[in-house]
């Protein structure tokens, strides 16, 4: 397989580097931390290492080096499509490279082989209640699959090497980020297509056949496509990506670790935003305009109404970027391409207008600007997948090619169990009254 191959000459070309930095270089300060970071949940403290991604608070998500638009002009294109597969996505968030047209194909064979879910797995997630939210089920659809962890039966073989190690976690790396898209086709269709059969077709790309197995037409493909590329990675430190590594660090299998993944994911201020996005925008429409246009005025209103309940805008705000999601931006301009008229986007387009006023105004956020969840339910919506509660799942399949490229090369540069220290208030009164 030309892509294990790939992946195996660049961790050899890496390892030298991160043995170096670690041997000579191991005591040079890159940062400090103050009791605010320490009681304010760690942010802006530099102590992950990812070459996936790399987040800049000003400029936003670059795929291993390249933003968002370099990366789609960049990447092999779906046959007749806009956007590149997830397939080629793949090749070039585990290797940095830009794959060739056959290396992408390889890639599509291997995902094929690779993509069967377990029955026993469908079976536990049918005998969950049917009212559980889709991302409980995904979790538990992850973490029951662990049986077929080929990292874990390595570990328990009595061969473990730890050199070695990477090469099991690529091999369950590849059978997650092949299966999750059929799971999460699977748990759709049970929740709310009446059970329909996944009609799986074996020619089509990953984001085309997602489009397929939920009942969606031709024009869905593209957004898939766009969609999971678009989620799948943003560093290391986000809250799904950082339970992944944490979980791993202990040599827990990537099942287990993405397991934990998800269910960070599954937070409100994390990846549910994009189903709370949904929820507050129709929720919107329903109270303020059942007789009018939404106005610039009505949207403010109910914009303070949530704030001085006590809530968050969804959709608004981060932890590092301080400027518009390009991944917002991204989607917007699909939007302005392919729905200009729908009044969902005209809707989310006005609340774009006034909310960093009204945050700003508010004076708490530290960045008033749209995140990715702001834009990504409404074409989502458009197209018909109108259960916003599956949004998050959608997001999971994305970020499952993230959390999964970088456990991959955790494992192939060894890095350890990851373990912070923690320290008592007392202690902090201390140094605080020490200066
Ligand atoms: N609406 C209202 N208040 C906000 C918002 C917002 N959208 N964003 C931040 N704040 C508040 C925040 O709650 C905090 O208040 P307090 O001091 O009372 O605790 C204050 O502003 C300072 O927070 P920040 O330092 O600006 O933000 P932080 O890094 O702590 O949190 C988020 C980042 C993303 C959790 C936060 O902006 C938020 O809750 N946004 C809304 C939820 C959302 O869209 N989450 C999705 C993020 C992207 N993703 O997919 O994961
Ligand atoms: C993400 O994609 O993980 C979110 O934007 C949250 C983050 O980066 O902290």
């Amino acid at each position: 397989m030309a892509l294990k191959e790939a992946v195996r000459r660049k961790l050899d070309e890496f390892r030298p580097r991160t043995t170096r930095l670690a041997k000579e270089y191991g005591k040079v300060k890159i940062d400090e931390v103050t009791i605010e970071q320490c009681i304010g949940g760690a942010r802006d403290i530099r102590c992950l290492v990812t070459d996936i991604s790399y987040l800049d608070p000003q400029e936003g998500i670059r795929f291993r080096g390249k933003t968002i638009p370099e990366t789609f002009a960049a990447l092999p294109k779906a046959p007749g499509s806009e956007y590149p597969t997830v397939e080629s996505f793949w090749y070039f968030l585990l290797t940095g490279e830009v794959p060739t047209q056959a290396q992408v194909d390889e890639v599509l064979v291997d995902w094929k082989k690779r993509q069967e879910v377990p029955g026993y797995v469908f079976d536990i997630i049918r005998a969950m209640p049917r009212d559980s939210h889709p991302m409980t089920m995904l979790s538990t659809g992850i973490g029951a699959m662990q049986r077929e962890s080929k990292f874990a039966a390595y570990y328990t073989s009595g061969s473990f090497n730890k050199l070695g190690a990477w090469e099991y976690v690529y091999e369950d790396a590849c059978d997650i980020v092949a299966r999750i898209p059929v799971l999460a086709a699977f748990i759709y269709n049970l929740k709310y297509r009446d059970d329909a059969p996944l009609a799986i077709d074996p020619a089509l790309d990953m984001g085309a056949n997602f489009a397929r197995m939920i009942g969606q037409g031709d024009e869905y493909m593209d957004v898939a496509r766009m969609y999971f590329i678009l989620h799948s990675d943003h560093e290391s430190g986000n809250v799904s990506a950082h339970a992944t590594h944490l979980v791993h660090s202990a040599l827990s299998d990537p099942y287990l670790s993405y397991a934990a993944g998800l269910n960070g994911l599954a937070g409100p201020l994390h990846g549910r935003a994009n189903q709370e996005v949904l929820d507050w925008t129709l929720k919107f429409q329903k109270k303020y305009c059942s007789n009018e246009e939404p106005t610039r005025e009505l949207i403010t209103k109910a914009l303070w109404d949530t704030l001085n309940s006590g809530q968050v805008i969804p959709g608004y705000g981060h932890a590092v970027l301080r400027k518009t999601d390009p991944r917002y931006t991204s989607q917007r301009e699909f939007c302005q391409k392919h729905l200009p008229g729908d009044p969902l986007f005209k809707l989310v387009s006005m609340i774009f207008e006034v909310a960093p006023g009204v945050l700003a105004e508010h004076g708490k956020t530290k960045n008033p600007w749209p995140n990715v969840d702001a834009q990504s339910g409404v074409i989502q919506w458009h197209y018909g997948v109108k259960e916003w509660d599956f949004y998050t799942v959608l997001f999971g399949v994305g970020r499952a090619l993230g959390c999964m490229a970088n456990l991959t090369w955790d494992r192939g540069l060894g890095y350890a169990i990851e373990r912070p220290k923690s320290v008592t208030t007392s202690m902090l009164e201390k140094w605080a009254a020490e200066g």
